[in-house]
Formats: C-alpha cells, sequence, structure tokens
C-alpha cells in the first residue's frame, strides 16, 4: 500500500510530463511536414505543367523545322539537302553542317530516310562504306554494320569497285560507285 507522495508515483508523474512534452513537439514537427510537403507538391504540379507545355511546343516546332524535307525518328533526325553529289562531297558537305552522311540503325531509321528519298524521287547516299575491306561494310566509326536493308542479290560490287551504299526510294540497299550522284542528306 502507497502513500500520497510516493516518491514513485511522484517519479511516474514527471514521466508522464515529459512524454507529453514530447509527443506535442513531434504533433508540431509532423503538422510542419505536412505542410511543406503539400508545398511541394503544388511546385511539381506547376513544374508537370510548364514540361507538358515544353514538350508541345517543341513537337509544333518540329513539325514546322522538319517540313518538307525533314524526318525525326527516336533521338536521331535526317534531313535532304535536295541535290545530288558524289560520296565525297555530300559527305564533306555533312561534316561542315555539323553531322554526317545518314547510318540507319534499325528498320524505323531506314523508313524515316526512306521517306525523304521517296519524297524527293531520289537514291540517296548513306555513310557506310566497304573501302577498307572489300565486301565488309563499316560505318565511319569503324563498327560493323547492325542493320542492313540490301535488295536482293545486293551487295554485288558490281563492275568490281561499289565501295559506296545507296538507298532507293522503296528503302531497299545497293552498294554503288562512290562516284556516282546521289541525293545527299545528312543525320544529326
Ligand atoms: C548489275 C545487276 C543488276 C543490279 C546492278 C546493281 C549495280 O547490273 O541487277 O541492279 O548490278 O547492283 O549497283
Ligand atoms: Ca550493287
Amino acid at each position: 500500500r502507497r502513500e500520497k507522495g510516493d516518491p514513485e508515483v511522484n517519479d511516474l508523474w514527471q514521466w508522464v510530463a515529459v512524454l507529453e512534452g514530447q509527443l506535442r513537439r513531434l504533433q508540431k514537427a509532423f503538422s510542419q511536414y505536412k505542410k511543406e510537403v503539400n508545398v511541394l507538391r503544388q511546385r511539381v504540379g506547376i513544374l508537370e505543367g510548364q514540361l507538358q507545355r515544353l514538350q508541345n511546343a517543341f513537337s509544333q516546332y518540329k513539325r514546322a523545322v522538319l517540313f518538307p524535307d525533314g524526318r525525326s525518328v527516336g533521338e536521331k533526325i535526317f534531313k535532304t539537302a535536295g541535290s545530288k553529289k558524289t560520296f565525297q562531297d555530300a559527305q564533306q558537305i555533312c561534316t561542315q553542317a555539323g553531322g554526317q552522311l545518314p547510318s540507319p540503325r534499325s528498320a524505323a531509321e531506314n523508313e524515316a530516310l526512306t521517306q525523304l528519298a521517296t519524297a524527293q524521287n531520289k537514291s540517296a547516299f548513306l555513310s557506310m562504306t566497304d573501302i577498307r575491306k572489300e565486301g565488309t561494310f563499316i560505318y565511319p566509326t569503324g563498327e560493323a554494320l547492325v542493320y542492313s536493308n540490301w535488295a536482293p542479290q545486293e551487295p554485288n560490287n558490281d563492275g568490281g569497285s561499289e565501295n559506296c551504299v545507296e538507298i532507293f526510294p522503296n528503302g531497299k540497299w545497293n552498294d554503288k560507285l562512290c562516284g556516282e550522284q546521289r541525293l545527299s542528306s545528312r543525320e544529326v
């Protein structure tokens, strides 16, 4: 049996007071935290809206700029100069303009480039050659082809000296003399 003023009970009262203080501090911290989360939510909402508007503006801008002689596919853009050049001249024009001759690396990229050749009704030079080793076509980087779309019986090295590649308006590839004049286009 305990008396009033029992030191053990007093200790408990003190402990309760400490816990109540801690609880109030936690509640305050939690409500501040919730306010901050709401402020951040609002800011994210504003940024999402701005991003959406930028994306819309950018795709509208691309449509405007790429018409009628450019195509965008993934992160790549193909653009044709419209004129016909030898491989060497076409290559030089591309590099000077901060790009390179087209290297379609997938069916989707080939299709995008085909649309340009179809629209111009001209065959276009690709970037790849087998100059270094006859029969082995490589990209300007020296890397082996990861994709090809040769026409039937191609590449045939006709006449023994076809080291460049043209893409026909139907999208199929043919090895061709580098000195021929073909549609000059460029990828960036
Ligand atoms: C030969 C056979 C033709 C072919 C042509 C091209 C030239 O003349 O069927 O279209 O070669 O491969 O690049
Ligand atoms: Ca050929």
